[in-house]
């Protein structure tokens, strides 16, 4: 959505004019799965899909926020009774972000909001973090409060951890906040570092949804992350990160079987997604598609967030690309979406095949998206 279309949608909403539009991206991530929380690496690319937000400054101290891809749902809190409530659940992530800015920033003070989207919700694609990422950017510079890319980050992957209760990592919100147009980043999560690298001009980010629905909270990943740090508990380390696939064989008695597997999908994630980042600076696409196929194997096998029809999907891209692109699932799991990395010239017969195979197979149809790598909310070229 371009700036004057979401300022227009505040002037219908609010009758007046927005003094701050902003934009915040979804993302994809490439490969590294479930390594964040364990200090490790993820390759995301921010897309372009993402939340439009505009506002304006009120005298007093409340933050009123139309949802307009809620219906208008249009809801009000004050900032100094920020309070958790069920319903709706979207304003949660408002509240949060606030908590969490006002913490930082005192000065914050009441605005009126409106907020629109197009990430998929519930498909791992970071609509949430988006969200977050979004708000922040917009009441910074509504307030022109001093805050980078990291602290944006930091501060809404606190009011998620916290106030929504999804035990998430740093990734979503940092690709968010920092992407960079053409590039995909390797995120180092232990010291929140970042080198980019261009994805060849060639190749395109195709998204396949497989229209399995997920819900973070709800699922299963508070209990993975339980297991991954349980597991580098036991073998001594302060994180997953120091781990290596001969202390876990040194410890494996005294791992569960699930926390055994768990910890050996993030030693073996971490290094492919190192080895990844080389690849594609080498141009090796044949081992690109190794290692997206090792970690999608990794991930249904050892860390089992993988459901049958993303594994049917999977093997459908596989099939069809061979060596010159890879696939994989991306996000949290548990349905979801596939990314695959594949020439341009491959997309329409890799559509044609996904469409004659996906829904035969599983009785789901997907949704297809075409990306590209866009900038996130505080990239400094923005
Ligand atoms: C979700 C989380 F929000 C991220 O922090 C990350 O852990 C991801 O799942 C799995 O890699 O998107």
């Amino acid at each position: 959505m371009t700036p004057a279309e979401i300022s227009s949608l505040f002037t219908t909403h609010f009758d007046a004019e927005p003094e701050a539009v902003a934009h915040a991206p979804g993302r994809v991530n490439l490969i590294g799965e479930h390594t964040d929380y364990n200090q490790g690496f993820v390759f995301p690319a921010a897309i372009n899909f993402g939340t439009d937000i505009a506002a304006a400054k009120r005298s007093d101290r409340i933050i009123e926020i139309v949802a307009v891809d809620y219906d208008n749902q249009r809801c009000a809190f004050s900032l100094d009774a920020i309070e958790h409530r069920a319903e709706p659940g979207w304003l949660n992530y408002v509240k949060g972000v606030c908590l969490a800015l006002l913490a930082k920033c005192p000065q914050l003070g009441g605005a009126n909001l409106v907020v629109t989207g197009n990430v998929p919700q519930g498909a791992g694609l970071s609509s949430s973090a988006s969200f977050e990422i979004a708000i922040i950017a917009a009441l910074s510079k509504l307030y022109q409060l001093d805050i980078d890319g990291v602290q944006a980050a930091l501060l809404g992957q606190q009011a998620e951890n916290d106030f929504v209760g999804c035990s998430c990592g740093i990734m979503d919100q940092l690709i968010s906040a920092l992407g960079k147009q053409g590039k995909a980043m390797l995120l180092d999560c232990q010291d929140l570092s970042q080198r980019f690298i261009e994805l060849p001009d060639d190749y395109a980010i195709m998204i396949v949804n497989s229209n399995v629905k997920r819900g973070l909270v709800d699922s299963e990943y508070n209990v993975r992350r339980e297991q991954c740090e349980a597991a580098a508990r036991k073998m001594g380390c302060n994180s997953l990160r120091e781990a290596t696939l001969v202390l876990l064989e040194s410890h494996k008695a005294a791992l569960s079987e699930d926390e055994y597997k768990r910890a050996r999908h993030v030693i073996t994630e971490n290094d492919r997604t190192e080895a990844m980042f080389a690849a594609l600076g080498q141009r090796d696409i044949a081992r690109v598609s190794q290692l997206m196929g090792q970690s999608h194997d990794s991930m249904r096998d050892d860390f089992e967030i993988t459901v049958p029809a993303i594994d049917t999907l999977v093997e459908i891209i596989q099939q069809e690309v061979g060596e010159s692109g890879g696939a994989r699932m991306t996000g949290g799991g548990f349905g979801g979406c596939v990314v695959a990395l594949l020439p341009k010239n491959l997309l329409l017969g890799v559509t044609k095949q996904v469409e004659a195979k996906y829904y035969a197979q599983t009785g789901l149809k997907q949704t297809i998206y075409i990306c590209t790598a866009e900038q996130g909310a505080f990239d400094q070229n923005c």
